[in-house]
């Protein structure tokens, strides 16, 4: 898809739909948000965001936020002109809404994915971008919209969130040059970081603390990994992305070759994050049908916590 393609098939849309991720992050959530802001600012029409579950709080700072629906809101057989999923490496990531987004007259398809197929009727896959954001930015200046306060703040979240603040080997000089132009659309960049990074809930900062302190060690420490039991995250009244960010903390520590956070699911079902510093996860994650990156990846076993968490540790061994 070209710049072109995508001006002109909003403009022949009226009924418009963008489809986030599941377990939505700061840059499906951003750029979704950018997406509906442009195509109201300019074309005068409403696209309807939908998120498939919950919003983490912290994101709830975003402009237009709350205008954001589940798919349950959406009339079942409503069949939109145009459906474009923003940051959805995988049709099936955009969780319950695929057959919303199948039946849609025109599908998009924009994203940083490097394994996303470009499912879809047009899709823009640009896999160095940092962000989703970061490719809405180029088209957004390139097609000349003018991007406002509230834009720019939509922006900022998916290439801050998406390059974990500026840390990860994603980031290169030209997150930097979009971060400064969009400091300088009147954003407030310490603001933003204090949402994304600095606010946890209470409940958060102690189910973690449950979560490190019960920490296993094994090989001399250079694994490491931690259960949290349906019964954790109900004795500390958790939400889902309350588990965000243990498993990182957790590769901090010098020893961690590779860091695991093993979450019950059902008495039958165990989901795995993994880290790592030098191995390659997404290899272990593979072992058990996941997937992912070199240093992050994750699957879901279908045993009981204790059993997952026993081959787990058996397969990481043969990597290290
Ligand atoms: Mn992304």
């Amino acid at each position: 898809m070209n710049y072109q393609d995508f001006k002109e098939n909003i403009i022949k849309a009226d009924d418009i739909i963008i489809f986030s991720h599941v377990n939505p992050d700061g840059d499906t959530l951003g750029s979704m948000i950018a997406l509906y802001l442009i195509i109201k600012n300019n074309y005068k029409k409403e696209p309807v965001m939908v998120v498939a579950g919950e919003i983490p709080d912290i994101y709830c700072f975003l402009p237009q936020i709350d205008k954001a629906v589940t798919f349950d809101k959406i009339e079942k057989d409503r069949v939109f002109d145009l459906a474009i999923a923003i940051d959805v490496a995988a049709k099936d990531r955009m969780g319950a809404g695929v057959p919303i987004f199948d039946r849609a007259k025109v599908k998009m398809n924009i994203d940083h994915h490097k394994t996303n197929n470009g499912y879809g009727d047009y899709a823009l896959i640009c896999p160095d971008a940092c962000s989703a954001g970061e490719i809405l930015f180029d088209m957004f200046e390139s097609l000349k919209f003018p991007i406002d306060k509230d834009t720019a703040d939509a922006l900022y979240t998916s290439i801050l969130t998406d390059t974990g603040g500026f840390r990860y080997d994603n980031t290169t000089a030209k997150s930097f040059r979009i971060a400064a132009k969009l400091v300088e659309c009147g954003i407030n960049a310490g603001e933003i970081a204090r949402y994304c990074f600095e606010t946890k809930a209470k409940q958060m900062v102690l189910l973690q603390a449950n979560a490190l302190i019960n920490a296993e060690f094994f090989e001399n420490q250079k694994i490491v990994c931690t259960c949290i039991t349906n019964s954790d995250m109900e004795h500390f009244n958790a939400k889902e992305d309350y588990t965000e960010g243990i498993v990182g903390t957790l590769r901090q520590i010098k020893t961690t070759e590779v860091a695991a956070v093993l979450k019950e699911v059902t008495s039958q079902s165990t989901k795995v994050s993994l880290r790592s510093k030098n191995v390659d996860v997404s290899k272990i994650a593979g072992a058990f049908n996941g997937g992912g990156h070199i240093f992050a990846a994750g699957c879901t076993i279908q045993k009981p916590i204790k059993i997952a968490k026993e081959k787990l540790v058996e397969e990481i061994k043969k990597y290290l």
